[in-house]
């Protein structure tokens, strides 16, 4: 059977989230609150006749523990989703009660919040409890213009479409809104799925660059160490097993086969790069030359220099790696990855030079790796 695709269903407390979801299902299928935050959890509803399930959610209210709790809640429930087809959110309804006059750009922020490793997700916006006709088209203009103001970052939602999912108590007004609703979202959902599947594989970049950074602060820090035993110059043979490890660390967070030719050769040449090339010699010298460096001890000097290379080389090997790993790379000669190591050098030490000047000339290990592994 097709795994149906997921709709996060959001919106400020009792706006009508689970009215809602019960109308569209056809079923009492969801709890409705009576004065009270009624919905306290994450809760997927499905229907046999849709293509898609519905997942109710805590009500928000912004700057409440409310808001923190269903925020938490839905970033979890998304995160899990991004590792998992059948928990993956492929758009948003998100309601907005249009009894009462007011939707400010921090509703529309705590959305951003929940959506944020997940950028490209489409919203629905759904004015809940339209009563009344006559008011839509102001409510719609009142919803719009808030967007406008925050258009650049969330985007445009796909619709704002009035609804009133349940006849108020002895009054003779009927239903409306929901058949253009599943109209609006089916039309929609395949370029939703699309989307999600470009969300998912940023994502699945976004963890493997932090863990390479994690292996390269690592081995750097190692780096200094094995650069503090005296000697002449961080010299190459003394941080090759290092530099070696590192690389190969890098290239199983990329799951490349280090068995295969084209692998090894890679890892061969960030290797020969970065630490006997002509490139790795003159980032050396130019780490030494950077002012206010000079002023410490020689040693230590190696100790740091030989630290600064073996992040120059990480961070060189986890964009190549990157490169490999979705295919975006010349397999027929390797110039490209002796420039991607001189330019993560040239990082290295633009970085350092701006970090040490910004402190007047004074060495600081933590303010120096705050600004290797800032972007
Ligand atoms: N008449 C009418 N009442 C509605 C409609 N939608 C919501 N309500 C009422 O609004 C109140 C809150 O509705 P819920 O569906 O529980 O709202 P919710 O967004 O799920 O609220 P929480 O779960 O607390 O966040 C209830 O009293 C509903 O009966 C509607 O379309 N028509
Ligand atoms: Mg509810």
């Amino acid at each position: 059977m097709k795994t149906k695709a997921n709709i996060l269903v959001l919106g400020t407390s009792g706006a009508g989230k689970s009215t809602l979801i019960n109308s569209v299902i056809g079923k009492e299928v969801a709890k409705v609150g009576h004065g009270q935050h009624e919905t306290k959890k994450l809760q997927p509803y499905v229907s046999e006749d849709l293509n898609f399930q519905l997942i109710d959610s805590r009500g928000f209210e912004y700057s409440s523990w409310n808001t923190h709790k269903a925020v938490k809640d839905m970033k979890t429930w998304i995160k899990n989703g991004l590792k998992d087809e059948k928990t993956r959110i492929h758009m948003l309804w998100f309601c907005v009660d249009a009894t009462s006059k007011r939707f400010t750009k921090q509703t529309i922020k705590t959305v951003e919040d929940v959506k944020k490793e997940w950028k490209d997700v489409p919203i629905i916006v759904i004015l809940t409890k339209s009563f009344f006709r006559a008011e839509d088209e102001d409510n719609i203009e009142m919803v719009r213009n808030t967007f406008c103001k925050v258009a650049k970052k969330t985007g445009m939602p796909l619709a704002i479409i009035p609804i009133l999912a349940q006849p108020p108590k002895g009054e003779n007004i009927v239903p409306r809104g929901i058949e253009e609703l599943i109209q609006v979202t089916q039309i929609n959902l395949d370029s939703a799925v699309r989307a999600s599947d470009e969300a998912v594989k940023k994502y699945d970049l976004k963890c493997k660059k932090i863990k390479s950074q994690t292996l390269t602060v690592g081995a750097a820090t190692s780096g200094v160490v094995v650069g503090a035993i005296p000697i002449d110059f961080p010299d190459a043979a003394v941080l090759t097993p290092l530099e070696t490890m590192l690389i190969s660390g890098i290239a199983r967070v990329y799951k490349l086969d280090q068995s295969d030719e084209l692998v090894k050769k890679i890892i061969a040449r960030i290797l020969e790069a970065g630490t006997v090339s002509m490139v790795a010699k003159a980032a050396i010298n130019k780490l030494k030359l950077i002012p206010g460096i000079a002023n410490i001890a020689a040693d230590v000097l190696n100790a740091i220099v030989a630290g600064l290379i073996v992040f120059g080389i990480g961070q060189a090997a986890s964009i190549i790696m990157e490169k490999v790993y979705i295919g975006d790379m010349d397999s027929s000669e390797l110039d490209w990855i002796n420039a991607i190591v001189e330019s993560s050098m040239g990082n290295v030490i633009r970085k350092v030079t701006e970090t040490i000047s910004m402190n007047h000339g004074e060495y600081n290990v933590k303010d120096i790796i705050k600004a290797l592994v800032s972007e």
